[in-house]
């Protein structure tokens, strides 16, 4: 197993507004703090390497880019939209400061840095975020689509099918729309379910793909308060469904807040759980790309990363 891992520490978005009120945005490095040491501890460890913005250009359009950049080049202290169509941002979770865009781009650097390891399984420990990015909003804390530029760049170099498991509890409304005509990039999501819960305008059964994408792309909503053992039953569904697809890789946009503990998410997992995760994940025996996104308690991303690494550090020196 080896990592990549940037944690853009002078990054750190303060206020996000919910339910009308300013409250602290959760979104910020310490998160991922205990994390960034186990891996470090435990996986061969590369730094980030910069590369040309044209896989970015793959996803998000130059002018959308560019759009990033100068909202944060102008952000005085803390930007927050006021009119969301205008300014392309999806709510008022996603604010823009001065070092929004340098931190998105060195996501990217650290996802192209990561898709090029040598190595069946890879961890990509980065902020911000990416899945609820589509090719030109940003929301959700998430500006580029992390997971997005992985998958669109093996799939264009390797011309081969590729799968996206999405975990994070919330669904990855971007991701979903970006690969909806796609036929050969496979999205699967097990989120709660946005009758209850962000981000609202997606992630529904019935949504399946569209065209050439028809039947490429699987929502799994579950209700709050789920457990290991109803949450174990859909994931291998899932499971199945990307073993009959047998993909060149597998991206999986793993969220944390489906902890028990987390204070965005409502499932029930608790540390041990993401050992079995890890487990039934292994046992598909495809490369395995994992890329971070939400969990928003330290301990608790600590807890389940350890856990569900420990079975990708055992064994075969993959
Ligand atoms: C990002 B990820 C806005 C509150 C909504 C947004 C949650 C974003 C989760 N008023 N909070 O998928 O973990
Ligand atoms: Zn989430």
């Amino acid at each position: 197993m080896k990592a990549v891992a940037q944690l853009n520490k002078d990054y750190i978005p303060t206020l996000e507004i919910d339910n009308g009120k300013l409250v602290k945005n959760p979104e910020a490095p310490s998160r991922l703090e205990g994390v960034e040491i186990f891996v470090k501890n435990n996986f061969e460890c590369v730094n980030p390497k910069e590369y040309p913005l044209n896989y970015l250009y793959n996803i998000h359009p130059k002018w959308y880019v560019k759009h990033v950049e100068n909202l944060s080049k102008n952000a005085k202290n803390e930007y927050l939209p006021e009119v969301f169509l205008k300014d392309r941002i999806l709510d008022s979770g996603t604010p823009i400061t001065k070092k929004t865009y340098n931190a998105a781009i060195n996501a990217y650097y650290t996802v192209m840095t990561g898709v090029n390891l040598d190595s069946k399984y890879v961890y990509i420990l980065t902020r911000p975020p990416g899945h609820h990015a589509t090719s030109n909003f940003a929301g959700g804390y998430c500006f580029f689509n992390n997971a997005a530029i992985a998958a669109k760049y093996l799939q264009s170099t390797f011309q081969e099918r590729i799968c996206i498991l999405d975990v994070d509890f919330h669904h990855g409304n971007g991701t979903q729309e970006i690969f909806y005509e796609d036929p050969q990039i496979t999205y699967i999501s097990i989120h709660g379910t946005p009758e209850k819960f962000f981000p609202w305008i997606s992630g529904y059964r019935d949504e399946v793909g569209k065209d050439n994408g028809k039947g490429t792309n699987f929502n799994f909503p579950l209700d709050e308060g789920i457990t290991w053992e109803e949450y174990k039953v859909v994931l291998e569904i899932a499971l199945e469904i990307i073993e009959k697809i047998s993909p060149l890789k597998l991206i999986v946009s793993l969220g944390f807040d489906t902890h028990l503990k987390d204070p965005m998410g409502y499932f029930n997992l608790v540390d041990e759980d993401y050992k079995k995760m890890g487990k039934l994940l292994k046992k598909l025996d495809i490369p395995i790309i994992f890329i971070q996104e939400g969990g928003y308690d330290k301990y608790a991303n600590t807890n389940a990363a350890i856990n569900l690494f420990s079975t990708f550090k055992e064994g075969e020196n993959a």
